[in-house]
């Protein structure tokens, strides 16, 4: 059983997803982008109650103009990264194009060869309503794919500034599409296409223009050693196969020099930097106070129990509002994204829980808790 399941023997529904989720369950998978997508009741919870389960997948970005031949390569990555035994989970944004539309359409029907595979698992995610939606759904999407237990997870997106997703925040390897022809090459570069790219991709590698292009690339790349890392430069004909063997390796040898898990690093300094200037238990019942007289649903994580080097002691407080804000501390950060979940999901069911996480337990390595000890935390609603 899964360890977060686990700690919430209420059986409450949201556990209940939260363990298929982390089982892989297809249909409760599906359900769940829908939900992150659309920002339905129980997104942000659901969201929350991810991230300790995060920092394992390694994380593709793959970008590059409309029609340079994203999808068609992600088609071909999917066949070699599946023949290499990894399970890869597929996020395609295109703010542009409503679900249903052409383009989406295209790249179901290419990518969907793999897609009945029980070692794929693909979705679109598009646009809808307000700025700062899809971001946020596809970082949400990820972390999802990423608890999942996906090795590889693939988030495809129309080129630089193009898009509102920012895949160098999200992705840990980032793969820039460059098509022949076009003055494509010279575009992505002036659009700083270089400055965001660990692979250049020269796609169609079938063209006329190829060659040259792969010229133009590589001395664009070079160019760019002075001021940091030279990106790696490919030729790929993905529609027969070509250079794409060689683009997992570049990929696989990118994440075992530079790690996996960039959003996961990302996020969790955040929450060491909020929780560890150890709010006084005054502080903390002013915010608490504060939160509920703004009309907040609040809760209140208590250490009841420590064993071993546990780095904060008992009775350590971690106050949590509705909407995500939290202040205190119940460990040197590595639980705090499980427990602030879990507040959340109190918040709600009105149901007290009583969680434990520690290197003596199996959860221990689930759950990062790499500050070492072992503890037992009490969550409640506060009324
Ligand atoms: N000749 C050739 N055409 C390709 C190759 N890869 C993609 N294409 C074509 O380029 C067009 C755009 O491809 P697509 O993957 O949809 O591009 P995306 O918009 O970047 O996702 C399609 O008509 C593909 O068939 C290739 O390796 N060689
Ligand atoms: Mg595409």
């Amino acid at each position: 059983m899964p360890p977060h399941a686990r700690s919430t023997p209420d059986g409450s529904a949201a556990s209940v997803e939260l363990a298929r989720i982390l089982a892989r369950e297809r249909p409760a998978l599906a359900r769940a982008v829908t939900l992150l997508e659309n920002e339905r009741a129980g997104a942000a919870e659901l969201a929350a109650s991810l991230v300790a389960h995060c920092g394992r997948a390694h994380v593709l970005g793959i970008t590059g103009a409309p029609g340079s031949g994203k999808s068609t390569l992600i088609n071909a990555l999917l066949g070699e990264l599946t023949r290499r035994g990894r399970q890869v989970a597929v996020v395609a944004v295109d703010p542009s194009s409503p679900v249903s539309g052409g383009a989406l359409l295209g790249d179901r029907v290419r990518m969907g060869e793999h897609g009945a595979g029980d070692n794929v698992f693909i979705r679109s995610l598009s646009a809808r309503g307000h700025l700062g939606g899809v971001a946020r759904a596809t970082g949400r999407v990820v972390d999802l794919f990423d608890a999942a237990g996906f090795d590889v997870v693939i988030v495809e997106t129309v080129g630089v500034g193009q898009s509102e997703v920012d895949i160098g925040r999200v992705a840990d390897t980032r793969i820039v599409v460059c098509a022949p022809g076009l003055g494509d090459e010279v575009q992505a570069i002036k659009a700083g296409v270089l400055e965001i790219a660990d692979i250049l991709a020269v796609s169609k590698g079938d063209q006329p223009d190829a060659r040259r292009t792969l010229r133009d690339v590589r001395t664009a790349a070079q160019a760019r050693h002075a001021s940091g890392r030279e990106p790696d430069v490919v030729l790929t004909v993905a529609t027969a196969g070509q250079g794409v063997a060689e683009l997992v390796d570049l990929a696989e040898a990118h994440a075992r020099e530079f790690g996996v898990g960039r959003r996961a690093r990302e996020a969790a300094p955040r929450a060491v930097a909020a929780a560890a200037p150890h709010a006084t238990d005054d502080a903390l019942f002013e915010a608490l106070a504060g939160w509920r007289a703004r009309g907040k649903g609040v809760a209140l994580a208590t250490v009841v129990r420590t064993w071993g080097s546990s780095p904060r002691p008992q009775g350590s407080l971690l106050a949590v509002a509705e909407d995500g804000a939290f202040l205190g501390s119940v460990s040197g950060g590595c639980i705090e994204g499980a427990v602030i979940g879990e507040a959340l999901e109190a918040i709600r069911d009105g149901q007290p829980r009583m969680l434990e996480y520690g290197v003596s337990d199996a959860q221990a390595w689930e759950v990062g808790l790499a500050c070492g000890g072992r503890v037992q935390v009490f969550v409640e609603r506060v009324e």
